[in-house]
């Protein structure tokens, strides 16, 4: 018998799909290597390495849940598929996916249902490909005050990169959607580990659902989606938080009603109004699912706190998004937002992808804090104070970095 230190038996696992979810259900502590501190009250985080990932910040171990390192957002519009961060729900991952005998079922409220080999989903419907924001609702959570329940997440809960599939509508119609359809539900292969937790699924208007733009994908950056990110198929919706990114999607289902299970009725729900916002503290009197993105903008060229030159332009960069609308301008301000300076944008990989954005400043000496606001094509524009949900979700103020000028 081989024994294999753990390093070797991580890289050796990560190279086939079997292999990684058993490295999975079978390695109880996580390799730790280093640790780092998040910018807030008990922001201590492990960082840890799971297969296919590079080290990323640990936020549960079961099931796993990864942030992304701030840092990496610094490299480029498109996060590295071994960078892009995990969130589940449901500790029962599914411990073996065969590719040759998958199926993804599309039944319901249709004409023909469907039950779809990976081979079948790749050869018999056309491909499209969108480069997409994934953003976790909660991402930022633990920036929030007062503090609120849930993962106490930095803003490293969201990735952009170029997904391959196929149009959701293109499955849908070869279904045959029946008259009377209402909404489309999705589940994916991973389970609760007990009765009395719902099954993690959510639900899509069917309208939104046929927009062309919703798909199920198969590739990420060129490359199978990896274990964690939801191998073999996830579903991606465009402009819309990554709660409806169903991963490991195995069935689809059309129904002729409102969908009301546990995770579309009761939980990921935001406060029915126009800032979906309350008084901190305060409860909503009404909710609804949560839905688009909203508008952000982040300095990512240069870490809070960190020395520059004065006297001479610095280099400041980083990445703006929204909800599909696309954006219109990045401004800058070094006084306290008296003065706004208007960014340079980045090559537009379509309405749904970050946007990089540059601004050499010229900064006087001493401490500076550089705000950073977008404004979207349809006119909202970031808030400059953090707007208050109970759940923390959709967090979105003005970032401000401060630079040691000298
Ligand atoms: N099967 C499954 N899909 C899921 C989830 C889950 O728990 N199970 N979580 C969703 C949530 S809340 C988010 S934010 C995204 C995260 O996608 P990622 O793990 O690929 O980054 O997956 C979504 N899809
Ligand atoms: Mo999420």
């Amino acid at each position: 018998m081989v024994v294999m230190a753990r390093r070797d038996f991580l890289t050796a696992a990560a190279g086939t799909v079997a292999g990684v979810a058993s490295a999975l259900a079978t390695t109880p502590a996580l390799a730790r290597a280093d640790r780092l501190r998040l910018p807030f009250d008990n922001g201590e985080r492990p960082l840890v390495r799971l297969p296919q990932k590079r080290p990323l910040i640990g936020l549960t171990s079961r099931p796993p849940q990864l942030e992304t390192p701030f840092a990496v957002f610094a490299d480029g519009p498109v996060t590295p598929n071994d960078a892009f961060f995990v969130r589940y729900h449901l500790s029962g991952l599914p411990t073996a996916i065969d590719p040759a005998t998958y199926r993804l079922s599309l039944g319901g409220h249709v004409g023909t249902p469907l039950s779809l080999s990976l081979a079948e989903l790749k050869r018999d419907f056309p491909v499209q490909e969108i480069v997409a924001v994934n953003q976790c609702s909660g991402n930022s959570r633990g920036f929030s005050t007062p503090r609120v329940g849930g993962g106490q997440l930095g803003h490293g809960a969201m990735g952009n990169a170029r997904w391959r599939g196929v149009p959701l509508r293109a499955l849908l119609d070869r279904a045959g959607v029946r008259a009377g359809a209402r909404q489309v539900t999705f589940n994916g292969l991973d389970n609760p580990p007990v009765d009395s937790i719902p099954d993690f699924i959510k639900a899509l208007d069917i309208d939104h659902a046929r927009d062309g733009d919703v798909m199920v994908a198969w590739a990420m950056n060129g490359a199978d989606l990896p274990f964690l990110n939801g191998y073999p198929l996830r579903l991606v919706v465009p402009g819309h938080y990554g709660t409806y990114w169903i991963k490991h999607l195995s069935e689809i289902n059309v129904v002729d009603a409102r969908y009301d299970g546990y995770w579309m009725k009761t939980a990921y729900r935001i406060p029915d109004n126009d800032c979906a916002c309350v008084e901190p503290g305060a409860k909503p009197d009404k909710t609804r699912p949560i839905g688009r993105l909203n508008i952000r903008a982040f300095l990512t060229s240069h870490r809070d706190g960190q020395a520059v030159r004065a006297g001479r332009p610095v280099a400041l960069g980083g990445i703006a998004f929204n909800g599909g609308g696309g954006i219109a301008k990045v401004l800058l301000s070094s006084d306290g937002g008296q003065h706004w300076q208007e960014a340079q944008l980045g090559q537009d990989l379509g309405r749904y992808s970050f946007r990089e954005w540059r601004l050499p400043l010229t900064l006087p000496s001493g401490t500076q804090a550089v705000m950073v606001r977008a404004i979207g094509t349809d006119g909202e524009a970031q808030p400059l104070q953090p707007r208050w949900q109970p759940a923390g979700y959709m967090r979105n103020n003005v970032e401000t970095i401060r630079l040691e000028v000298a």
